[in-house]
């Protein structure tokens, strides 16, 4: 049971809580700064006029039912990826049978619509079908991973324009000497499997740029140094093996509330990462919003800086060639599960608010291509 006096000490921690909060905003807001943008009114033309992609992540069921939604993509996207059409729990209703209605929709609108199409993810420990844990196992892996990546990029070899051919398989904490995650995949394959899946992708779809897509990579603390690390290291091998293997995707979902980024950390890691002859992809794009202010104007202000500081640091690195936000407006993010808010308002990490209208982090991102060099 509290005693009065562990009641008053709990007062005295929640104080010194909202105290820090409340110095941190004071650190991450400038009240005066302003996002002032120029021409164009889609960030599609905003990016391209740089040489570089902009687009989303898209849902099929929520292009369908909200067409004010899917106009917005039409408008502001150069590139589509789907969010979940091309994982295996939707792809594979069953071991022996493909399903491709719902990212063939998804492929079909980027095309009417004159965007490019990318493909999210060939291998992934997550977002696995039911029957995956009871049929897969050390003797069939290879096979269901052969044949998984072939059929999948062979249905859109020559309209791809990449490929997550690999997900998320650095995990430092799993204390390998190679960083490698302790998936199903490694289990079953061992750390070859990264090399079979790009070897098996390049061989069916020659024309697609071939991409090794992580998150936490993005800040200067200890865990994502140690993962920028070990995606380096892996990126090495796999050139100096001769892998097909031709981008980095950077997943970024940044933190609003987060102060540990360090531009000088994160040029390095690119210029690393490019030196390798590889191009990188911004791929995740988002802003968590948790432990902001609630109010719009300073809310929307932290978010959109974090934006554009990050999207102005990345883009000087000239093999960036793309960016893609995941999702296009707050009427949907998987934030509002993932990542809600304490006092329950309504997240807004995205470029759109909930009703389509461009937001600062809008014109942060349009600023930031704006500033960058041509490619
Ligand atoms: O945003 C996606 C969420 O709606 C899905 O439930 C989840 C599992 O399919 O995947 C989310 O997308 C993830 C992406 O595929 C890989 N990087 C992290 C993304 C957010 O969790």
């Amino acid at each position: 049971m509290l005693g009065l006096g562990s009641l008053s000490s709990v007062g005295v921690i929640a104080t010194a809580k909202t105290k820090y909060q409340s110095d941190q905003i004071k650190l991450l807001d400038n009240p005066k700064r302003t996002f002032k943008v120029f021409g164009g009114i889609t960030l599609r033309k905003h990016a391209s006029a740089r040489g570089i992609l902009y687009g989303a992540a898209a849902r099929e069921d929520l292009l369908v039912s909200n067409p004010e939604l899917a106009t917005s993509y039409a408008q502001q996207c150069g590139i589509l990826v789907p969010e979940w059409e091309l994982k295996w729990n939707i792809l594979r209703p069953a071991p022996d049978k493909f399903d491709f209605t719902k990212a063939d929709w998804l492929a079909k609108f980027a095309h009417t619509h004159g965007m490019l199409f990318r493909g999210h993810t060939l291998v992934w420990h997550e977002a696995l079908p039911p029957w995956f844990n009871s049929t897969v196992n050390q003797q069939n892996a290879q096979k269901f991973l052969v044949e998984h990546i072939t059929t999948v990029t062979k249905h859109y070899a020559g309209h791809m324009h990449s490929w997550d051919v690999v997900n998320e398989a650095i995990e430092p904490n799993d204390n390998r000497a190679d960083g490698l995650k302790n998936t199903p995949w490694l289990q079953f394959l061992g750390p070859d499997y990264i090399d079979l899946a790009f070897r098996v992708a390049a061989q069916a779809d020659p024309k697609a740029l071939l991409v090794y897509n992580d998150y936490g990579l993005e800040y200067d603390n200890p865990k994502d140094e140690a993962k920028r690390t070990a995606v380096l290291k892996l990126l090495e091998r796999l050139k100096s093996k001769g892998t097909p293997i031709h981008g980095l995707g950077i997943q970024s979902h940044l933190t609003g509330y987060e102060t540990h980024f360090n531009p000088k950390k994160l040029r390095r890691f690119l210029a690393d990462v490019a030196s390798l002859g590889l191009k990188i992809l911004i791929t995740e794009l988002d802003v968590v919003d948790q432990k902001l202010p609630a109010a719009f104007t300073v809310r929307d202000r932290i978010v959109a800086a974090t934006y554009e500081d990050y999207l102005s640091v990345v883009l000087a690195e000239p093999a960036v060639i793309a960016v893609l936000t995941w999702g296009l407006s707050d009427r949907y993010t998987w934030h509002s599960t993932y990542a809600p808010r304490s006092d329950k308002a309504a997240v807004r990490p995205l470029p759109l608010d909930s009703q389509l209208k461009p937001k600062l982090a809008w014109n942060a991102m349009a600023r930031a291509f704006d500033k960058a060099p041509r490619r």
